[in-house]
């Protein structure tokens, strides 16, 4: 897909030795992660981060240097895909299931670049359904709970199986269709007890990269 290749390629380049970088989850940011993979190869001094398996085996088959937690002082960069993106630059992520770890590796982060192509620009989020991470237990009642926020909470499945996340939590995908004020609604989400964490990452962005279908890519302003 050349306009993901482009913004995540684009990203790359904001990279620099010595820096600390927080690896997202996604189509988009694998380009990244490949492009980071032959920067490294060719002499970029990084040590990396992950936020899904997915991406920590992808760095891995890589040999971007990958580091623990406990040596992390702080993240410089976190490169990020985003499900939706509206003109305030706040997201809605958590299509690919990792929305927990990309949202505490993003709050870690000193610059969270999102990369994005233009079919994920909006005027206002909500479209795509709002992934909601919540623990199994009683599940049914944070169900309900989420139903009286105005949506359509579906519990998220995968090969008919119920979805299970990294982290061993359900994943709800609730159908808002619109969402006038996501800093309110993120307050409202994270009053529910039994949800671990949400979709919306409101003020998180600090640049979005927006690629084109021709190849060519520009920073959202
Ligand atoms: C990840 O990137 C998720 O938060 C989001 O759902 C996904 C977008 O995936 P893709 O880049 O494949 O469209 O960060």
């Amino acid at each position: 897909m050349e306009a993901k290749r482009a913004a995540a390629e684009l990203a790359v380049e904001l990279l620099q030795d010595g820096m600390t970088v927080g690896l997202g989850t996604g189509s988009t940011v694998y380009y990244s992660i490949q492009a980071i993979g032959r920067k490294v190869a060719n002499g970029l001094s990084i040590r990396a981060v992950a936020t899904s398996v997915r991406s920590e085996m992808l760095a891995k088959e890589l040999d971007i240097p990958m580091i623990p937690f406990s040596e992390v002082e702080e993240i410089d960069m976190t490169i990020d895909g985003a499900d939706e993106a509206d003109p305030e630059w706040n997201l809605i992520k958590g299509g690919g299931g990792a929305l927990l770890r990309e949202k505490i590796v993003a709050d870690a982060s000193k610059q969270l670049i999102i990369v994005v192509d233009e079919s994920k620009l909006v005027q206002r989020l909500g479209r795509f359904p709002l992934p909601v991470e919540v623990v199994p237990f009683g599940f049914e009642l944070t169900q309900r709970k989420l139903r009286r926020l105005g949506c359509e909470p579906k519990l998220r499945m995968s090969d008919s199986q119920l979805y299970m996340t990294d982290n061993g939590n359900y994943m709800m995908d609730c159908e808002f269709d619109s969402i006038a004020q996501p800093g309110r609604l993120s307050e409202e989400l994270h009053r529910i007890p039994g949800v671990v964490e949400h979709g919306l990452f409101v003020g998180m962005a600090s640049q979005v990269i927006v690629g084109r279908l021709d190849g060519t890519a520009y920073t959202l302003d």
